[in-house]
């Protein structure tokens, strides 16, 4: 069971709760696939991925970039059952999407680096060892149900 103090939890929910959805989620979506390639087999069925300009104006990776955010922010408002939050997330990637969950972390970091950017100096050392330690707990959340 992870602990949190009441530091964590309100850097946890400042940050998403000056979080732009519409524009961080398609950027670290975006990210994701255009840095690690591989990542866009599970979108085969989204149309045009041929180059990162079609990635980024591709407006279903848009979108569910946006739908990751909103599964995020389940996991906000969850903080102290996170792995119970996300066990039918967890099954839908494995059993259903059959999603490597190494691309769980990859995703984060390409979130982490887009909000990074977007806070600049706001987004100090300590906000960040908050912010990876809550991220870890929901990619271990996700790879809970992988057998
Ligand atoms: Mg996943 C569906 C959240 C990483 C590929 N993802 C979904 C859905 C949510 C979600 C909320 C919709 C579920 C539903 O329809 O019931 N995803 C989510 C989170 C994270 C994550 C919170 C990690 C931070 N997903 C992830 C990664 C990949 C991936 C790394 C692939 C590289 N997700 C994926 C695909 C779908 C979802 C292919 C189905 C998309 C569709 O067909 O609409």
């Amino acid at each position: 069971m992870v602990e949190w103090t009441d530091q964590e939890r309100s850097v946890i929910t400042s940050i998403f709760g000056n979080l732009d959805y519409d524009d961080i989620g398609p950027k670290a979506l975006c990210r994701c696939l255009i840095v690690y390639p591989w990542t866009l087999r599970y979108f085969s069925s989204f149309g045009n991925l041929y180059n990162s300009e079609a990635i980024k104006n591709n407006k279903k990776i848009a979108d569910h970039g946006i739908k990751v955010l909103h599964g995020l922010d389940r996991a906000v408002k969850n903080m102290d059952n996170i792995k119970a939050t996300y066990a039918e997330l967890s099954i839908l990637h494995s059993d259903t999407l059959h999603v490597d969950p190494d691309n769980f972390r990859l995703l984060a970091d390409c979130l982490t680096i887009v909000i990074a950017a977007k806070m600049g100096s706001a987004f100090t050392p300590e906000k960040q060892a908050t912010w990876q330690k809550f991220l870890a707990v929901v990619v271990s959340a996700l790879g809970r149900q992988y057998h």
